[in-house]
């Protein structure tokens, strides 16, 4: 199935053309049949010539009901452009434009409707011109009636062409089903509906409302009017929910697959478009079915930070619309930068949270993120939209690579100045160790312990039957410092000797634990291995050792027998055709 929002000017053709096409009646109120005018979205759909289906939303086209409209379009990611041939372009034509562009819809078809009435050709050419500046680009377009039925049969072909042309829907992704409309059902009990753009919904299926967190579960499952077990995007469905009264929930509202999503009432946004210099302080926001006040506070020349009056589960890359209600007008597209922005507290803040954000497009970046929160857990980011491959340092911790290994020598020290202030201790406790580090889990500390450290007992100290020389601590200790930054550049065979690690110092030290010994005169810091599986896994899989070797910043000298022992201890898994892969 795909899913297509009408849009266009009141009284241009919308309705008669969506029940033209589909049989149904897309007015599903009195009032409107009364009125002869779409208020609130309608629904319809029908067989398409290649046997596919196409269901519309169809929206109302008046300016006092433009909210409704964005509430059908900001979850559906083609669109239907009415134009009157006997009326033109009208402002509704262009505010309806100016929504579509601002959530970057790039999908579309124009048809110009009453071609009974007028010549199709001046509304269609002002049209195609009005809609090629926008998101949508340059679109098909068919001249119909919808009293005669002339057009149809071309309109019907042509929505087959952006039905197969449209990106395969993931059905992989968490469900995250904004609600566009909920209703009671006699004895059955509430019902919700909405566009599915990702995912799947089944019977039995646990999620969350977003508004509550609270747990539901889908009873029943509609979709084209008929019950069925399973609904995949991309979908219109009816999702029973007895048992969870009607008042919960309503439009703007979603459905949420449980523990995926991190409601937010503080992002940063890029403003896309052309972004008006003195945008109002208030406004609204438009995601999905939801339209919710939010303050406005500039951060760059096209960045701001928005407060929302309430909460709403927003992903790192979600398209939305900012609309001034009192004056009728699309404000701007905005694009997620980030659902969970740092506070503005200290002077100069905000001017280097600009900065930050100029270097953000709203793409998910593993790296970046690890860069800027330098600590944070797995689950936490996968919430944000933010696609997790990489190995935890502990836990579900993940942590910036250079961060991490600040952290441990930080470690060495702290430890190294407890045991020379508290001689007659055992070690460090491993919870001051925690605060002193500023750590958010006591798990980070027990990682971070590297031999010849150790924790016994609930304190970190120094494994002392292992404890080495005192010249061959200091060795290894220069060879930290010296190696920091390029963890993976094994010091040369003459350089070790420099440094006093003949063949019998390393093996006391590789005893001890405080080196890694890959061949006779090539040596790594212990913590080189882990920190060798974490960048190897950010590499595309599977990866060849040239990759591996620029990956890591080496040479052939350590990346052959590096790759070598990650095989044996089962990190890497080598390929008939030698690439290799990291097995997670
Ligand atoms: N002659 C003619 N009238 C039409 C055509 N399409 C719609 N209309 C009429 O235009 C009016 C508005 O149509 P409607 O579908 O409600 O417009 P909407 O507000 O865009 O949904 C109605 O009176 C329709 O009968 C058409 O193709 N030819
Ligand atoms: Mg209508």
């Amino acid at each position: 199935m795909f899913v297509v929002a009408t849009a266009g000017h009141v009284d241009h053709g919308k309705s008669t053309l969506v029940r033209a096409l589909t049989g149904m009646e897309p007015d599903r109120w009195a009032e409107e049949r009364r009125r002869g005018m779409t208020i609130d979205l309608g629904f319809a759909w029908t067989t398409l010539p290649s046997g596919g289906t196409v269901a519309f939303v169809d929206v109302p086209g008046h300016e006092r009901f433009v909210p409704n409209m964005l509430a059908g379009v900001g979850p559906v990611p083609a669109a239907l452009i009415v134009v009157a041939a006997d009326e033109g372009w009208m402002p509704q034509s262009a505010e309806h434009l100016a929504a579509l562009d601002a959530l970057g819809v790039a999908y579309g078809l124009l048809a110009v409707t009453r071609a009974d009435l007028a010549d199709p050709g001046p509304a269609t050419a002002r049209a195609r011109a009005e809609i090629a500046a926008t998101s949508l680009g340059a679109v098909e377009t068919v001249a119909v009636s919808g009293l005669t039925g002339a057009g149809l049969p071309e309109l019907r072909a042509a929505l087959d062409r952006l039905a197969a042309r449209l990106p395969a829907p993931t059905v992989d992704d968490p469900v995250r089903l904004w609600v566009d409309r909920s209703f009671t059902v006699r004895g059955s009990g509430t019902v919700v509906t909405g566009t599915l753009g990702g995912g799947r919904l089944r019977v039995g299926d646990e999620l969350e409302l977003a508004g509550s967190d609270e747990p539901v579960r889908v009873r029943g499952l509609h979709s084209l009017g008929q019950a069925r077990p399973e609904a995949a995007a991309v979908a219109r469905v009816a999702v029973n929910l007895r048992g969870t009264p009607r008042d919960r929930l309503g439009r703007g509202d979603a459905l949420l697959t449980p523990g995926r999503f991190h409601r937010t009432d503080l992002v940063d946004v890029r403003l896309t478009g052309d972004p008006a210099a003195d945008l109002p302080a208030t406004l609204t926001l438009h995601v999905g079915s939801a339209a919710v006040p939010v303050r406005v506070r500039p951060l760059g020349p096209d960045t701001v930070r928005l407060r929302l009056a309430r909460p709403l589960p927003l992903l790192v890359g979600d398209r939305a619309l900012l609309r001034d209600p009192g004056r009728h007008h699309v404000a701007g597209g905005v694009r997620v930068l980030d659902v969970s922005p740092p506070p503005l507290a200290r002077r100069g803040a905000a001017a280097a949270r600009a900065k930050v954000l100029a270097d953000l497009d709203g793409r998910p970046d593993l790296a970046g993120e690890l860069r800027r929160r330098r600590l944070v857990r797995a689950g936490t980011l996968i919430r944000m939209g933010v696609p997790v491959q990489a190995t935890p340092v502990a836990g579900d911790w993940l942590a910036d690579p250079g961060h991490w290994r600040r952290l441990g020598d930080q470690l060495t020290e702290e430890v190294a100045r407890y045991v020379r202030e508290h001689p007659l201790e055992p070690g460090m406790p491993v919870d001051a160790l925690r605060q002193r580090l500023a750590l958010p889990d006591r798990v980070l500390v027990e990682a971070l312990v590297r031999p010849p450290l150790r924790i016994h007992a609930g304190r970190v100290g120094a494994a002392s039957a292992d404890a080495l020389p005192e010249p061959v601590a200091r060795a290894v200790q220069r060879v930290r410092a010296e190696y920091a930054d390029t963890p993976f550049r094994a010091p040369e065979a003459d350089r070790l000797v420099d440094l006093g690690l003949g063949p019998r110092e390393i093996g006391a030290a590789v005893r001890a634990g405080a080196l890694l010994r890959l061949a006779d005169t090539v040596v790594l810091l212990p913590d080189a291995l882990d920190d060798a599986v974490r960048v190897l896994a950010g590499l595309p899989q599977p990866f060849t050792l040239s990759a591996a070797r620029q990956a890591l910043d080496t040479t052939r000298r350590v990346a052959v027998p590096l790759l070598e022992l990650l095989d044996r201890r089962g990190a890497t898994r080598r390929l008939p055709d030698d690439a290799r892969i990291v097995v997670t």
